[in-house]
C-alpha cells in the first residue's frame, strides 16, 4: 500500500525551502536534537530500559521525538529511532551496551552474511511505522516531519565490525579486499532501506534525510563505488514511489567530493559537517540543491558570545541560498539546554 504524497508547502514553511525558496529566518532543527541532553529523555530513557526498548516503543518514542519541538518550537523534527535497527531487523542481533554503544554479532564471511533475513524486516519494524504515525498526529502542522535512515556504508561498517570504530577498517579492508559478499551486503541494505524510508513516508514523513557519517573516511574509488553508488540507488528507489518527498544526504566529511555527491546522486539537499568551508560550498555545490549545517554543536556546549560569533557567521554566509541551519553532527549530552535555546533566539531575532 503506498499513500499518495504531498509536499506541504501552504502549511510547513520548512517544506518551501525545496521549492527553492530562501527563507529568513533560516528554519533550523539540530541533528540529536532528542537526547541525553535533555533531562526531560533521560527520564523517558530510564523508564523504557535500554535504548532498542525505547526505538522500539512507539508511545516513548513519539514523547521523545516531540520533547524538543515542545521546549524549542523547531520547524523540523525527527523520528526518534537508530541507524541500527535494519540490521536488528536482518537478524543481526544488536544491542547497546551502557556507555559502549552498538554491539552486533560482527560479519565476516559470506557465511556470516547468508544469515540475515528480510523475512521478519516490516514485521520487526512495525513499531516504527508506528511512531511516524503518532508523531505526525503530534506535531503542529507547521512543523515537518523527517524520516531518516543510515546509507548502506555506514551501517555497513557496524555490521562488518561489529561495535563502531573511529577508523572502520574493519569494513575498509573487507570492501578492498572486494569480497562479492560487501557488494552484496550494500545492494541488500540499498534494497531494504528504500523500503524503510517509503514506509515512513507512506506513514506521515515530510522529507528524508539519509546519513552517512563514514562515507566521508573512504578513499577516492572507494568513495564513488560505497559511498555515491547506493546513495543514487537509493534516491532513485525512493524517488520511483515517491518522487517529490525531498531527500536530503550527509555523506559526512565528504569535503570538496560534496559537489560530485549532489551531482551524481540526484539528492534534494545535503547537510555539511562542521569541516566544510560555507563559503565554498554557497558558491560550488549545484543553486537547486539545499544546504543545511554547519554549526560546530561544541560550540553550542561551549555558549557565550563566541556561539553568538559563530551563528551568525553561518547565517551570513548562506544568506542568500535556500537554506536550513543545523549542526555539523549531533548535539552531545554535555551540551546545557539552555544554549540550544540561544541558537535558535539567535536565528528567529537576525
Ligand atoms: O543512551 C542513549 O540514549 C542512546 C544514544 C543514542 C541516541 C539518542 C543512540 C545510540 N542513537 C540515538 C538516536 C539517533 N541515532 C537518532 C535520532 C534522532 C535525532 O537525531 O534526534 C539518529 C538520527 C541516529 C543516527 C545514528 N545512529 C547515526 C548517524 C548519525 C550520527 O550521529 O553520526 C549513527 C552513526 C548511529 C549509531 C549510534 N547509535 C547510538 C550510538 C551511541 C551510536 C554511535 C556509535 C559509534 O560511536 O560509532
Amino acid at each position: 500500500m503506498n499513500i499518495a504524497y504531498k509536499r506541504r508547502t501552504d502549511d510547513c514553511r520548512f517544506m518551501r525551502v525545496f521549492e527553492g525558496e530562501c527563507l529568513t529566518p533560516a528554519p533550523v532543527w539540530m541533528m540529536r536534537q532528542a537526547g541525553r541532553y535533555l533531562p526531560e529523555y533521560r527520564k523517558v530513557r530510564k523508564t523504557a530500559g535500554n535504548f532498542l526498548d525505547l526505538c522500539y516503543s512507539p508511545d516513548l518514542a513519539t514523547e521523545v521525538t516531540l520533547q524538543p519541538i515542545r521546549r524549542y518550537d523547531f520547524d523540523a523534527s525527527i523520528l526518534f529511532a537508530d541507524i541500527l535497527l535494519i540490521p536488528d531487523g536482518l537478524g543481526q542481533n544488536v544491542r547497546f551496551g551502557e556507555n559502549i554503544g552498538p554491539i552486533l554479532e560482527p560479519i565476516r564471511s559470506e557465511e556470516d552474511f547468508r544469515k540475515l533475513t528480510v523475512e521478519n524486516l516490516h514485521d520487526h519494524l512495525a513499531p516504527v511505522y508506528q511512531t511516524v504515525k503518532q508523531v505526525r498526529a503530534g506535531l503542529p502542522k507547521k512543523t515537518a516531519l523527517i524520516g531518516f535512515c543510515g546509507a548502506p556504508w555506514t551501517v555497513a561498517t557496524y555490521m562488518i565490525s561489529g561495535k563502531g570504530s573511529p577508523d572502520q577498517k574493519d569494513a575498509r579492508l573487507a570492501a578492498f579486499r572486494r569480497e562479492t559478499w560487501v557488494q552484496e551486503l550494500i545492494d541488500l541494505l540499498v534494497e531494504t532501506s528504500v523500503q524503510y524510508l517509503c514506509k515512513q513516508v507512506e506513514n506521515g514523513a515530510d522529507l528524508l534525510q539519509v546519513f552517512d557519517t563514514w562515507g566521508g573516511n573512504l578513499g577516492e574509488l572507494e568513495f564513488e563505488r560505497w559511498c555515491i553508488e547506493p546513495m543514487a540507488a537509493m534516491v532513485a528507489g525512493v524517488k520511483q514511489t515517491y518522487p517529490d518527498v525531498p531527500i536530503i544526504g550527509f555523506p559526512r566529511n565528504a569535503g570538496v567530493r560534496y559537489k560530485r555527491f549532489i551531482e551524481k546522486t540526484g539528492v534534494d539537499g545535503v547537510s555539511l559537517d562542521t569541516s566544510v568551508c560555507l563559503a565554498w560550498a554557497r558558491d560550488n555545490l549545484d543553486d537547486g540543491c539545499v544546504l543545511q549545517g554547519n554549526l560546530d554543536p561544541l560550540a553550542v556546549v561551549a555558549g557565550g558570545d563566541r556561539l553568538e560569533v559563530e551563528v551568525k557567521h553561518v547565517l551570513d554566509t548562506m544568506a542568500e541560498r535556500p537554506f536550513i541551519f543545523n549542526l555539523g553532527h549531533g548535539l552531545i549530552p554535555e551540551t546545557p539546554p539552555e544554549n540550544v535555546a540561544r541558537v535558535v533566539d539567535i536565528i528567529r531575532s537576525a
